[in-house]
Parts: C-alpha cells; sequence; structure tokens
C-alpha cells in the first residue's frame, strides 16, 4: 500500500486522516487535491488509499467490502496520531464502526454535504454516479434526518472510474443534470454525490450561480471545527470502544 502522503505546513492545528474508501490511487489525489484545498493553515493532511475493498464503490456489495478497509485505515490513522477521520466516498461505508474505534471525529463526506447544504439552502438535490447507486444517497437521507431537506438524488450514469476520462463528458452531464434539478427540483442549492466529483465543485457553483457542494472539502472543514472545539467522538453508549473479544484480525 502506498505510504500516506502527508502536507507540511504552519504549526501544525491537527491532523486529519482523509481516506478513500475504495482501492484506486489515482481518486485518491483528487480527493486529497480537494482537502489540501479545503484544510486551513496548519492542518495536516494525510491522505489514504484502502488496502481492502472494490476499485470503486458502485452498490451495497462493494460498501460493505469497503467498510474493512475502511477500519483498516482509521485504525493506521489512529496510531498515527490523527486527530480526526474523513471517508472520501459518498457512501459513508462504515462509518458507525469507525467512530467505536476512532478517538477524534469521523466524518462522511454525504453527511458533510448534506449538513453543509442545509446551512446554506431550505431544500437540495444530489447528483450522483450511477442510477444503481441513487437508493444509497437516499436512505442516507433518511438516517441523517435530512429527507425533507434533500427533495431529490439525480444521477449522470458514469461510472465512478470513468468521471476523469474525458470521453465520459462528465462536465457536460453534470451540467445539464444540475440545470435540470435547479429548474424541476425547486432546490436552491446542489450536492456532488461523489468523491470523484469534488474539484468539480467550485466551476459550477460559478456556473449556476448557487451553491453546488462538495463532500470532500466540507468534510475536512466539519472535522478542523469539532478538532478545534476539542471534540472527540462520544465513549459513552454505541460509539464506545469494541468490546474486547477475539475478532479475525485484519
Ligand atoms: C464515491 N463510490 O464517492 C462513491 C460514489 C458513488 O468509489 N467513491 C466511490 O457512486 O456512490
Amino acid at each position: 500500500m502506498a505510504e500516506p502522503t502527508t502536507s507540511v505546513g504552519a504549526t501544525r492545528k491537527c491532523r486529519v486522516n482523509v481516506i478513500n474508501p475504495n482501492t484506486t490511487a489515482s481518486m485518491t489525489e483528487v480527493i486529497v487535491g480537494a482537502a489540501r484545498r479545503a484544510a486551513g493553515p496548519g492542518v495536516e493532511i494525510v491522505g489514504r488509499t484502502s488496502a481492502f475493498g472494490a476499485a470503486s464503490i458502485e452498490g451495497h456489495y462493494d460498501e460493505a467490502l469497503s467498510a474493512v478497509g475502511v477500519l483498516k485505515a482509521v485504525a493506521e490513522g489512529e496510531a498515527q496520531g490523527c486527530d480526526a477521520h474523513v471517508l472520501a466516498c459518498f457512501g459513508d461505508p462504515g462509518l458507525l464502526a469507525a467512530r467505536e474505534i476512532a478517538t477524534g471525529p469521523v466524518i462522511g463526506i454525504a453527511e458533510a454535504a448534506f449538513r453543509a447544504a442545509s446551512f446554506v439552502s431550505t431544500h437540495f438535490s444530489v447528483v450522483t454516479t450511477l442510477t444503481r447507486t441513487k437508493v444509497i444517497a437516499e436512505h442516507l437521507a433518511l438516517v441523517y434526518g435530512a429527507e425533507r431537506a434533500c427533495r431529490r438524488v439525480r444521477a449522470v450514469d458514469v461510472a465512478v472510474l470513468e468521471l476523469d476520462d474525458p470521453a465520459s463528458n462528465t462536465r457536460g452531464l453534470l451540467v445539464a443534470e444540475c440545470r435540470r434539478a435547479l429548474e424541476e427540483d425547486h432546490v436552491g442549492a446542489l450536492v456532488l454525490g461523489c468523491a470523484g466529483m469534488a474539484d468539480l465543485a467550485e466551476d459550477l457553483s460559478r456556473e449556476f450561480g448557487a451553491p453546488v457542494i462538495d463532500g470532500v472539502g466540507a468534510a475536512v472543514k466539519f472535522a478542523e471545527a469539532l478538532v478545534s472545539l476539542g471534540l472527540k467522538t462520544s465513549k459513552y453508549g454505541d460509539l464506545a470502544h469494541p468490546l474486547p473479544k477475539a475478532r479475525t484480525p485484519f
């Protein structure tokens, strides 16, 4: 597995473990780029590609597999003294389990994007990759209590690993779907439903003059804020460290 990449800068305020739950290192670079653009002074971004799971996460099976890789990456980040963890996949795979083993905050990019959208709009729509993964975002909106604010989940039907292939016309398809969402869903903001779209948010926001939200950047800012408030994952109740027992090591 590639050595975690680290940004060195001003006196370090916090170290954020930014995990790509799929196993594609080139996608981790896009994610880490977005995380570093969002990170404030003194915030160290440690990028990590999951060592276990699928090359891209596009369904429930991929999600389940990737959760083990996420737990391994969180454990490595804890051992490396990371103050917070970001799960950079729009399904927030393994989020609650990760919070059990983490001391610092663990932020999923879907939850971060939903929360950010709810601060800047009354209603928002999500634009994700494949039609088959729409249900995952719909489920998360319910789990996070965002189902009333989230008007609709749409898809551009570009596979995760084809997003950065010029032949996929990702930007063109996203512009068309975002425009339809703004016209038909009566929403004030849009959420990009894949970490691989992170570097398109600013450009699309300019295109529409409306907030187009990337969960990677939002998650890094929320992690920074929680760490600066001294807030850690509660160890009272369901997120307490797992009970000691025999487990197959990963
Ligand atoms: C993601 N899959 O953010 C999700 C997007 C999706 O490998 N990284 C992935 O389509 O659900």
